[in-house]
């Protein structure tokens, strides 16, 4: 019948074939359980409900294909290892049981309970978990991108894996002058990380003789160096012995590539900026949750956080809803660890919730930081909502010690792979409790 179209008809028919194949990428799905992000916990929790849920119950989206493992990026930036080391195929690490949609979610209707994704499919769900993580915004301080983009300036973060690699070789080319490590003033991924880069770095100068030439300098944006008192008192032990000059309440503002200058705030007097001119610059950036996320007035609260109860993290308006990680309104620390320890918590409430019972869990606030303070050293933080040290070992850990190193760098990684992306690893809870002999404590 084609054959026998006019040359305008068959124009026609194809723009339909062609309007046919492109909107099947649009596609209406529905589902039991959606999970929005596949980073640390969404596969994590995708991995759990993969054993109870069948492969069409449940639908993850999630936009990258690649996974990576981003606890380990310190130690990129310090040359220990490898970016290679720290990647998996996120098709590796999903498990078979589930459906995964390669895509990002660019809207949350939560009265319709429909995730929209960019591309505009719809997807259906009757429970919808929050991981889509926090985001570095490198953009909103002028002056950045444009140092970062040319290594010559000596600015350069371990935040990004654009811009990882290049720390090592700025580490590298440091003779003199001044060495600056800064903290913003927003919330932050592994907020230990700002200060073990400048511990590794001092670390790495001292053993090529070059440390007596460089200042180096913690600009951090909070008023302490760390939330709890117990590591913070070691940490300043370390910045002192080690000539490190630590200053709180300074925020990085701008950054002048042409004069290598970066000009700070001081929060407590606000028209106060000082400029200072520097060799090498380490900068954590603001940030935030995703677009799509934290410009959702009924999903987040006024920081862009999806809003949760702190103690089951369900959603405070939507009883259908959890927030898991970093994109979460918990005010944790936020870290991996403490992304396991709320896995167990929002799978086993929304368990309940799915079946009409009352949620058993409730997550204390557990995060840890292996706050790593040299090559072969590392000082193991743990603690809970109230900075309460919440230590594993039965011993005081705010020492620094090789066997924490070793747990930083090789026994987490597998436990990570090989246990957490399996759904099997929940945080230490279990060693902790064995280890100071309180098994039979009640769990809350
Ligand atoms: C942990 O459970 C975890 O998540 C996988 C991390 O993330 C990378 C950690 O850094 C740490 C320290 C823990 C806690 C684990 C132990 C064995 C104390």
């Amino acid at each position: 019948m084609l054959l026998r179209c006019s040359k305008s008809s068959r124009k026609t028919v194809s723009l339909f074939c062609r309007y046919i194949s492109s909107s099947s990428s649009t596609e209406k799905h529905s589902c039991k359980v959606l999970v929005v992000g596949g980073g640390t916990g969404g596969c994590a929790l995708t991995a759990k409900f993969s054993r109870t849920l069948k492969k069409s119950d449940l639908i993850i989206i999630e936009p990258s294909s690649e996974h990576y493992y981003q606890p380990l990026f310190t130690l990129v930036g310090a040359g220990i290892d490898k970016i290679e080391d720290t990647k998996k195929n996120e098709k590796d690490i999903l498990p078979e049981n589930c459906t995964w949609i390669k895509q990002k979610a660019a809207h949350f209707d939560l009265n319709k309970n429909i995730v929209t994704t960019a591309n505009g499919s719809q997807i259906e769900y009757d429970y919808l978990v929050v991981s889509t993580g926090i985001i570095p915004r490198y953009e909103m301080i002028p002056g950045l991108v444009e140092s970062l983009q040319n290594p010559k300036i000596g600015v350069c973060s371990i935040y990004s894996l654009k811009y990882v690699q290049n720390v090592f070789p700025t580490m590298q080319t440091l003779k003199s002058g001044n060495a600056i490590f800064t903290f913003p003033a927003s919330p932050v991924k592994c907020p230990g990380a700002p200060q073990k880069i400048c511990y590794l770095t001092d670390d790495y100068l001292r053993k090529e003789g070059k440390r007596d030439n460089v200042n180096i300098i913690y600009n951090t944006s909070l008023p302490v160096i760390f939330g709890v008192k117990k590591y913070a008192d070691a940490l300043w032990k370390i910045c002192k012995e080690r000539n490190i000059t630590v200053n709180t309440r300074k925020n990085l503002i701008s950054i002048n590539p042409q004069n290598s200058e970066a000009t700070f705030q001081n929060l407590d007097q606000p028209e106060e900026k000082t400029t200072i001119s520097f060799s090498m610059l380490h900068v954590v950036p603001p940030m935030s949750t995703t677009e799509s996320v934290r410009t959702n007035k009924e999903l987040c609260n006024e920081a862009g956080f999806v809003e949760v109860d702190k103690s089951t993290l369900q959603h405070v308006r939507f009883p259908n809803v959890f927030a898991l990680g970093d994109c979460s309104s918990s005010p944790n620390s936020k870290t991996a660890a403490a992304a396991a320890a709320q896995t167990e918590v929002v799978f086993e409430n929304l368990e309940a919730v799915m079946k009409g019972k009352k949620m058993p869990l409730k997550y204390d606030g557990y995060a840890s930081c292996p706050l790593v303070t040299g090559y072969n050293k590392c000082i193991l933080a743990e603690f809970d909502y109230d900075l309460n040290p919440l230590e594993t070992f039965p011993f005081s850990q705010d020492r620094e010690l090789w066997s924490m190193f070793i747990l930083k760098k090789n026994v987490i990684p597998t436990i990570y792979w090989s246990l957490m992306m399996n759904g099997h690893w929940n945080g230490p809870a279990l060693f902790r409790r064995i280890m100071h002999l309180d098994l039979f404590k009640k769990r809350q």
